[in-house]
Formats: C-alpha cells, sequence, structure tokens
C-alpha cells in the first residue's frame, strides 16, 4: 500500500520532467558564441537562454532554424534575436531536426568569426 502511494505522488513528476524545456545557455562576446555548436534534440522543448557578456549589442541570427521550430516564444524577429550588451534574452521552442547555421549580422561580426552551428538529431 506505502509503495503505492509512493508511486501515486511519483507519476506527475515523471510526466512533467518531460514536459520541463531543458534549457541551454549560449553566450554572446565580441565575437564568438559559446558553445559555437548547439546541440539539441529534435522534438524536445527546449529554452535557449542567450546572453550576452559583452558591452556592444550582438545578436542570434538563425532564421533557417527558426522557421523550422515549433511553438517560438521570445523576442525572435525576421529570424533574429537582438540582445543588447549586458543584457539576455529567453527563447522557447521545440526544435526540428537539421544543421542550421548561425551568425551575428551585425556589421562585420560574421567577418571576424561570429559564427555558429545548431545540430538539432
Ligand atoms: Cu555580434
Amino acid at each position: 500500500m506505502r509503495a503505492l502511494l509512493l508511486l501515486a505522488c511519483l507519476l506527475p513528476t515523471v510526466a512533467l520532467a518531460q514536459d520541463v524545456p531543458r534549457r541551454v545557455e549560449v553566450r554572446l562576446s565580441s565575437f564568438d558564441f559559446t558553445p559555437s555548436t548547439i546541440r539539441l534534440t529534435a522534438g524536445r522543448p527546449v529554452v535557449l537562454h542567450l546572453v550576452n557578456s559583452g558591452d556592444g549589442g550582438h545578436n542570434f541570427a538563425a532564421p533557417e532554424f527558426f522557421a523550422a521550430a515549433r511553438g517560438v516564444s521570445g523576442p525572435v524577429e525576421r529570424g533574429r534575436v537582438e540582445v543588447a550588451g549586458g543584457q539576455s534574452a529567453d527563447i522557447r521552442l521545440t526544435p526540428a531536426r537539421g544543421t542550421y547555421r548561425l551568425r551575428c549580422t551585425h556589421t562585420l561580426h560574421t567577418a571576424f568569426g561570429m559564427t555558429g552551428e545548431i545540430v538539432v538529431e
């Protein structure tokens, strides 16, 4: 009986754990994404926590990635997220399988190497 009660208490927790999105932090700085390769699981909800640790503004531009994802919520505009210096932004979505290009579209930042890749498997 006690085991049954324990199971009854645990079941909702297990169901909830699968729905809770995984949190993935990505740091933006001059001129890098850290990590530069972001690995996600297809169909598994995620919160991308974008942190700009620099003084200047950067963006997280991945239009194909956002277009393919489901349930995108957060400050995404035209496939990119602007993050001012010292600020952060949270984007919740469910990613679709694929390999997507990531870059910062601010003037010359891509040329300076501010690029990355999002791999969803
Ligand atoms: Cu930048």
